[in-house]
């Protein structure tokens, strides 16, 4: 018997939910609007997508973006037309530049309402085609179901990144077709269909790496994004080969590891770490872009000293900023695979105690500051107390300012994966404290905590109220300094301590958070520093340590440097 019109026809925002479903989405972050009653209707009707409420598109798809990094998932996010728009917008650029899959979805006035003094209109095609990977305006129902499949994968094939759908009102209203509603699962997750290196070249590869005297690894996210980290592993182990890494590639390798250097570059890499990449005769960069901050501006590996072998899956990459003597296309996963292929039976045992050595010199000086009773509190003084206290499993997430340069030098990743981020891309303030809730619903079984500076802290405060609203027992730590502190250092060091408009007044942000129903703690002294955070690591609930603490431009030994 022939089945019902209505039963063979969905609303377009019907198809838009059914479309997510079917490719494996559990949980959407947004913020409800005019031009969206038609989708939330069909989230509310069609169940199964849990719905978490913002209080800024912004932090949405910031926790998009955090829960794609820990999920392995494509990260949704969603918000009403206008300035629901523009507020999405940061958080799809970043995840775009970064290479994380985040779908952006924002509704739109109707199509029949265009050109006509809107409220709300913007041309919102041309508003994310620069930053998204693949963007589209819908103008009919019918295409919903191909949009959708076209925007997944082309977020989770190649070189990942974000997508962007507008979703008209009277396209949500419009009929689409249930049988068009289908969808290739595996799109849903990252990498997807991945594609291997070039053979003859991986031959190169290999041969340029059996004559290297001191090779040395420089992993960006590519190895965590394509979960190479056992490839990666083994090949180092058979060249007896140091490991450093990006910010973003903490957790290419387990960081107590002999071959570990720890963080490169001008954002939480030291002398002793640059020293090792100086040594190598072959750089091997591996899901890098060897930008201006891993490469403190391309003077580290100085151009012409070593030969380069370059893994990236885009192929733009490689070549960019560095003479390449062998360019591998492909997979981080499968390149380092074939590599390891490539060199079976090869051995190079070579002495790693003089990586040791850099290591130790580097984490004596940390040391010597870390158990300062100085006040204001130390920065290391923070990053020692927090990572003794934090399971090798938990997952910090960094904002710029102090928080990241420390934690990715002297906060020491145990295991591999994904345990450790922060906004690399673009680095805007206030991206942390989305990012650790988008974090906590990829993996709510283990400890989320956000390290943030207080300049943050006031761009993102807001979304308190969702952690305090849902329960999550993520641990806020603020470093409270009262400036801006990384531009303060900027112009001391730079600028001849010509400070300007950087300085702002002092906030409790315990009693702030207070008042959003989270449980505080306040810290002034270095001693009671290690009581506050094992009380507020412990906490079911969301919690909040604000630590007073000494600003950049005061310290003796900045970890990192300001480059331009
Ligand atoms: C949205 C945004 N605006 C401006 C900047 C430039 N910026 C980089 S670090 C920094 C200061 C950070 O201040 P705070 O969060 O208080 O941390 P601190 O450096 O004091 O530790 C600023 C303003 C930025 N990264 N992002």
């Amino acid at each position: 018997m022939n089945k019902p019109v209505e039963l063979a026809t969905l609303t377009g925002a019907e198809a838009a939910v059914e479309m997510l479903k079917a490719h494996g989405v559990e949980v959407i972050f947004g913020l409800c609007g005019d031009t969206s009653l038609p989708l939330y209707d069909a989230l509310a009707r069609l169940g199964s997508i849990k719905h978490v409420l913002t209080r800024d598109e912004r932090h949405a798809a910031y926790m998009a973006d955090g829960y794609a990094r820990l999920s392995g998932k494509v990260g949704v996010c969603e918000g009403p037309s206008g300035g629901g728009a523009t507020y999405l917008l940061p958080g799809l650029v970043e995840a775009n530049e970064s290479s994380i899959p985040v779908l952006g979805i924002n509704t739109d006035v109707s199509v029949s309402s265009r050109n006509r003094f809107t409220l709300t209109e913007l041309d919102q095609r041309a508003l994310m085609r620069p930053l998204t990977k693949w963007n589209t305006v819908l103008d009919r129902s019918v295409d919903i179901p191909r949009v959708f499949r076209k925007a997944f994968e082309s977020m989770t094939t190649g070189r990942p990144g974000a997508a962007h759908v507008a979703l008209p009102f009277d396209v949500q209203n419009g009929p689409v077709e249930r049988r068009e509603v289908w969808a290739d699962p595996t799109l849903g997750s990252f990498p997807s269909r991945r594609v291997g290196p070039d053979p003859s070249l991986v031959e190169l590869a290999a041969k340029l790496l059996r004559n290297a005297k001191s090779p040395v690894f420089i992993c960006g996210g590519g190895v965590v994004l394509s979960g190479a980290e056992q490839e990666l592993s083994s090949l180092a182990e058979s060249l007896s080969a140091p490991v450093a890494t990006t910010i973003s590639g903490k957790g290419s390798i387990d960081e107590r590891c002999a071959h570990s250097v720890g963080v490169v570059g001008s954002n939480g890499g030291t002398p002793e770490t640059r020293a090792v990449v100086d040594a190598a005769d072959v750089v091997v960069f591996v899901g890098c872009r060897a930008g201006s901050v891993t490469t403190e501006r391309w003077r580290h590996p100085p151009a012409g000293k070593a030969r380069i072998i370059h893994i990236d899956v885009d192929p733009a990459v490689p070549g960019t900023n560095y003479k390449v003597d062998v360019p591998l296309i492909g997979d981080a996963r499968l390149c380092l695979s074939s590599l390891n292929d490539a060199l079976e039976g090869y051995r190079r045992d070579a002495d790693l105690s003089w990586v040791d050595e850099r290591k130790r010199e580097k984490f004596d000086k940390f040391e010597a500051l870390a158990r300062s009773d100085d006040t204001p509190i130390k920065p290391e003084r923070v990053v020692f107390e927090l990572s003794r206290q934090l399971d090798s499993d938990a997952v910090l997430v960094a904002d710029p300012g102090t928080p990241c340069p420390y934690f990715s030098a002297y906060h020491v990743v145990r295991g591999t994966g994904r345990r450790f981020f922060s906004n690399r891309a673009h680095g805007a303030l206030g991206y942390a404290l989305a990012a650790s809730i988008g974090a906590h619903f990829a993996k709510p079984r283990v400890k989320t905590v956000a390290v943030v500076g207080d300049g943050s802290f006031g761009m993102c405060v807001g979304e308190l109220e969702t952690a305090v609203r849902l329960r999550l027992p993520i641990t806020f730590v603020v470093i409270s300094n009262a400036v801006y502190g990384w531009i303060k250092a900027g112009q001391k060091s730079g600028y001849e301590q010509r400070y300007f408009s950087v300085d702002f007044s002092v906030t409790d942000h315990a009693k702030v958070a207070e008042a959003f129903g989270v449980r505080s703690w306040r810290v002034t002294e270095p001693g009671k520093l290690g009581t506050a955070l094992r009380e507020a690591l412990s906490g079911g609930n969301p919690t909040l340590v604000d630590i007073v603490c000494q600003p950049l431009h005061e310290a003796k030994a900045p970890v990192s440097e300001w480059v331009a």
